[in-house]
């Protein structure tokens, strides 16, 4: 039997935890016969609810599942583990600024950026989805120097399966029938979800792109594009709690590929470290961008697109509103 993957889960007590501690430990993400030992760190108040969380995936009888810590000792959850899902964070409350988040989440992050380079292997794959993400993923990623930065990484697939579905939505098909929407920059209302790369398979029709398919450019650029980014908002009005089951899925999507690879000829997105090298977008960022990962789990950027002007501000204002987190950020860090 293959040497089991060990899984940290931060924020295990939370919403999306519950929903994601199942899948993972169910073989839908490394495998069916690939053993894990998920590791569930919550903070001390949470442990008990935790605790609840062992007791259903211990009921739940699965093969895969080889192993079980439940815990709020940083370092134990950290210690020699293969994969970080770092979903716990500060909720914002009514009345916080959103300074007030950043400044709160900083601080946990700088903590578990710490704990990875001193606890965990040096080839853990990080994956940041506490809010905000991408600024989160960075502040990880510059207190774990000894751990190389491609491999932090925050979810923007949530966004990607957003974009996707409603393309689908839109050509009366199923999602799966949508390749290589992209989506970049900053886990935020200033992403910009872009399908001006990205076909579709309908029946038995050849492979076209979706503006060819959709023949509505307004809705392309105008509607589709605020949808996405809206989405969010939408699901906390309406459930009056955020996306848990949608959220979940989109991690499993993004470690099973990260894992496995990318299906031939389809990129994902993925929020990266930002070299400086792609897109002209500015070095030290983590930014979202279309990757290709291979049977080795290592990305490489699709580096070859045409940007035109329009996408270009786009790109560009995404990328300032990640400058600015930044800043705030690390003078929070400093001060
Ligand atoms: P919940 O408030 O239900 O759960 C968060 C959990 O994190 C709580 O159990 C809390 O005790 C725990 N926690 C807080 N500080 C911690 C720490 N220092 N160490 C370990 N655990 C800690 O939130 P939930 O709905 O599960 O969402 C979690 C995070 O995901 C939020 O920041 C949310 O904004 C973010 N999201 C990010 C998405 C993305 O696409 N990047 C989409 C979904 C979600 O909105």
């Amino acid at each position: 039997m293959a040497k089991e993957i060990k899984v940290l889960v931060t924020g295990a007590a939370g919403q999306i935890g519950y929903s994601l501690v199942f899948p993972i430990a169910n073989g839908d993400v490394f495998g069916k016969d690939q053993p894990v030992h998920v590791v569930l760190l919550d903070i001390p108040q949470m442990i008990e609810a935790v605790k609840g969380v062992v007791l259903e995936l211990q009921d739940c009888a699965l093969p895969s599942l080889k192993n079980i810590t439940a815990t709020s000792d940083v370092q134990e959850a950290f210690t020699d583990i293969d994969y970080a899902i770092l979903v716990g964070a500060m909720p914002r409350r009514q009345g916080m600024e959103r300074k007030d988040l950043l400044k709160a989440n900083a601080k946990i992050f700088e903590q578990q950026g710490k704990a990875l380079d001193t606890y965990s292997k040096k080839t853990v794959k990080v994956l940041v989805v506490g809010n905000p993400a991408n600024t989160n993923c960075l502040i990880a990623a510059t207190c774990a120097p000894s751990i190389p930065k491609k491999n932090f990484t925050c979810l923007t697939r949530l966004d990607h399966n957003r974009a996707k579905a409603q393309i689908a939505g839109r050509l009366g098909i199923t999602a799966n029938c949508v390749e290589n929407a992209i989506i970049w920059g900053n886990h935020s209302s200033t992403q910009y979800p872009d399908v001006s790369h990205a076909s579709v398979k309908i029946g038995d029709k050849p492979k076209q792109s979706v503006v060819e398919a959709v023949k509505d450019d307004a809705w392309l650029n105008g509607d589709f594009i605020t949808t996405v980014q809206k989405r969010g908002a939408a699901i906390i009005e309406a459930r009056k709690l955020s996306s848990a089951m949608s959220a979940a899925k989109a991690i499993c999507d993004h470690i099973r590929d990260w894992h496995f690879g990318t299906p031939a000829g389809q990129w994902t997105s993925m929020g990266i470290y930002s070299t400086g090298k792609f897109y002209e977008i500015a070095e030290n960022l983590i930014y979202s961008m279309p990757v290709y990962i291979d049977d080795q789990g290592c990305y490489k950027v699709e580096d070859g697109l045409s940007i035109s002007d329009a996408s270009r501000a786009r790109m560009d204002a995404t990328a300032n509103e990640l400058l600015a987190e930044r800043n705030d950020a690390f003078t929070f860090l400093q001060g």
